[in-house]
């Protein structure tokens, strides 16, 4: 069996499945892999010992490795084809007796290939590979059948390990494309998927508050910034109270409100301790250094007392961030790179030069406002994002389209698929007949192509 027959088998037998797959973490994959059955198949167990035989045929080593349960009957066919000792570390902790993980006979200081079935992340093979280090022996190479990361080899072998995958997912949905399994648009959601799946993978971010904002996307599995622009309280915390548990940040444009006072400030912060969220003023400073820093500080507003994050305008200068920022702790920036609205002067070189700017301050600009109206667009910009640091999109609507004054809306499909780590939402939900159940959409689209 060649690779390619393989791999069509594979689907044959329903060990790769495509459609829409909720997985633990509440991400929905277009695809899933499961192995297990292929026991039920001893032509296909006999394939990929054979497989994996021609993979690894250049690798000296001792002893054959399965991590359990999956990939051990297949590492047994292995040894036994090669003529090795089997050792594989048991799933469950040994709680009696002589307390010894790893099962089969083996010395110290030699060499073992571990056989799995597939690599996501390349966590846990790692973790093996350090169990069996922590016994004595030498773990160098990992063989799987499938790497469905997008970039597996280069993560593995920043560990100084080398990985030696059947197949990729390149390979799968090439072959599955030619011989008619899946369709052209199926081919690009899971690839898609794939590079989402690391491009999420946990960065040094750029400061304290872009840590916790990416803690709390993690715990509430939401990427769903509420835009809560009204202009009464009751109607704000009417809103917010039904929306809270699906945000992951509140964005205010608190001069709207007519009905301002302090116990706003009060029951805001309430709401943010009680439901987990943080606080962003989208007051979008645009004046010298001495000018924003009072209209920061003072005023009625005394936003930096209150406010996590506000939106900057980098067309004054970086003097901007020093008079905004300059003896306050725990507070940052979203440096707008890219409006939403229609005809607005922020061109390519403008973005760039704001990029520019924010790279220079990662501990006070957490990330950009920026907008695309395609997926590929807003990957464009994304790629060109400083490591650690966010794009924010505002603009997005389940339907595209625009409003009255130039608004331009791109549906949050094309958004999330395009990399935006966070959303921006605002009338959609907040004129919607039920405010909770619409956010709740937002929500759940906004992690589609997570793998937390
Ligand atoms: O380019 C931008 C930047 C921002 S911050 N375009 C935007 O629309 N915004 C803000 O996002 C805008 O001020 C509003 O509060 C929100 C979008 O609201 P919606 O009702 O159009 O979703």
């Amino acid at each position: 069996m060649n690779i390619e027959q393989y791999i069509s088998k594979l689907h044959d037998i329903g060990a790769l499945k495509f459609g829409s797959f909720t997985l633990k973490s509440g991400a929905v994959s277009p695809f899933y892999i499961d192995l297990r059955e292929m026991i039920s198949y001893p032509e296909m167990l006999k394939a990929t010992a054979d497989l994996l035989a021609g993979k690894i045929s250049n690798i000296p080593f001792d002893y054959i490795s399965g991590v359990p349960y999956t990939a051990l009957p297949v590492a047994t066919l292995l040894a036994d084809k090669l003529n090795k000792s089997l050792i594989y570390i048991r799933k469950e902790e040994k709680s009696y007796g002589t307390k010894q993980s790893i099962i089969g006979k083996y010395e110290k200081g030699k060499k073992c290939l571990l056989i799995d079935d597939l690599i996501t992340s390349g966590e846990s093979i790692m973790e093996t590979a350090e169990k069996f280090k922590n016994a004595g022996l030498h773990v160098e190479d990992v063989a799987v059948i499938i790497d469905r990361s997008a970039h597996g080899t280069k993560l593995l072998s920043q560990h100084g390990f080398r990985l030696h995958a059947l197949f990729d997912i390149h390979l799968m949905t090439d072959v599955l494309e030619r011989s008619g399994r899946i369709d052209e648009k199926r081919k690009q959601d899971i690839l898609d998927f794939a590079e989402r799946l690391d491009n999420r993978r946990p960065k040094v971010y750029s400061n304290a508050l872009t840590r916790r904002l990416l803690k709390i996307i993690e715990q509430k599995q939401s990427r769903l910034v509420l835009s809560l622009d009204v202009d009464n309280q009751r109607d704000f915390f009417n809103i917010l109270e039904q929306t809270a548990p699906h945000i992951v940040m509140l964005k205010t444009h608190v001069d709207i409100l007519s009905d301002f006072d302090s116990s706003f400030i009060e029951k805001l912060k309430y709401y943010a301790h009680a439901f987990d969220f943080m606080i962003f003023e989208d007051r979008k400073f645009a004046d010298i250094g001495n000018t924003v820093k009072k209209q920061y500080r003072g005023g009625i507003y005394k936003i930096s007392q209150w406010s996590d994050f506000v939106t900057v305008h980098g067309i004054p200068g970086d003097g901007i961030l020093k008079g905004l920022f300059d003896g306050l702790e725990q507070k940052a920036s979203f440096l707008l790179a890219k409006m939403s609205s229609e005809g607005n002067l922020m061109n390519d070189n403008y973005t760039r030069k704001i990029l520019e700017m924010g790279r220079k301050y990662p501990e006070v600009v957490s990330g950009y406002i920026g907008h695309g109206h395609t997926a590929d667009e807003i990957k464009r910009l994304k790629n060109k994002i400083p490591e650690g640091q966010l794009l924010l999109m505002p603009g997005v609507r389940i339907n595209p389209g625009k409003d009255a004054l130039g608004q331009q809306y791109t549906g949050v499909g094309e958004a999330v698929r395009g990399g935006a780590d966070l959303i921006i939402v605002g009338r959609d939900i907040t004129r919607a007949k039920n405010p909770e159940e619409k956010a709740r959409v937002y929500k759940s689209e906004s992690v589609r192509y997570d793998y937390l």
